[in-house]
């Protein structure tokens, strides 16, 4: 019995699968040992009654003892907080995963998702737009490609923080942005290689191949 459960859609296209992220979150979970159950909302119909939890009509979100929580960093944040596993227990240390979940998101995917929503339409036009968007992701890689030239995880010991910023690293290596980034893309075979992402990427595959 738990009383956290994982909200995602009930199935989604070929495309996405294995990058929506809900991933973040069983991952986290798994990493965790914390047992949870997994309910889905109709990808077809974000007119429906269940999106309530979540003013966008995305996923994911979770709900703890029914009380929900959503965007991704924010549940890991709130789920780092219950593991050691997943986020130490000191004030200097929680800063820094912090700091460093919130850079995974308003730094680098902030340029890895709009990079890639080309990639996905196969958008190859010159447009000054587009060399922006090339130059954007450049310049986060650069830089990420200097913090992670250790070859360590970003704070010592793994964290939420690893979570976050390997897996939208993960995202701008499916389009081959990390080719010219060897420590970057080091950390996310790092990350990818350990069972608890493994066992999460399975479970999406699964779920969403059970509503084919
Ligand atoms: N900032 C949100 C983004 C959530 C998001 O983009 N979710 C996608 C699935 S990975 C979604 O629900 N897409 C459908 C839509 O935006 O309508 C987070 O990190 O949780």
């Amino acid at each position: 019995m738990t009383d956290l459960t994982l909200v995602t859609f009930d199935w989604v296209p070929d495309l996405p699968r294995g990058y929506v992220r809900d991933l973040r979150i069983r991952w986290a979970l798994n990493e965790a040992n914390l047992p949870y159950t997994v309910a889905s909302v109709p990808f077809r119909d974000r007119t429906d009654p269940a999106f309530e939890a979540h003013p966008f009509d995305q996923v994911p979100w979770i709900e703890d003892a029914g009380r929900p929580i959503f965007e991704s960093g924010a549940i890991l944040l709130y789920l780092g907080r219950k593991s050691t596993a997943l986020m130490p227990e000191d004030q200097a240390g929680r800063d820094a995963v912090t700091q460093w979940v919130l850079a995974a998101l308003n730094s680098v995917e902030m340029a890895v998702l709009p990079w890639t929503l080309y990639r996905f339409v196969g958008d190859k036009e010159d447009t000054p737009g587009r060399a922006m968007l090339e130059q954007f992701l450049t310049g986060r890689l650069t830089h990420m490609e200097q913090v992670l030239a250790h070859g360590g995880w970003l704070t010592g010991q793994f964290t939420v923080a690893d979570i976050l910023m390997s897996d939208v690293l993960r995202l701008a290596d499916r389009f081959d942005a990390l080719a010219d980034f060897p420590a970057c893309r080091a950390y996310v075979e790092k990350a990818k290689g350990r069972p608890a992402f493994q066992a999460a990427h399975d479970d999406q595959m699964a779920h969403f191949a059970a509503a084919d």
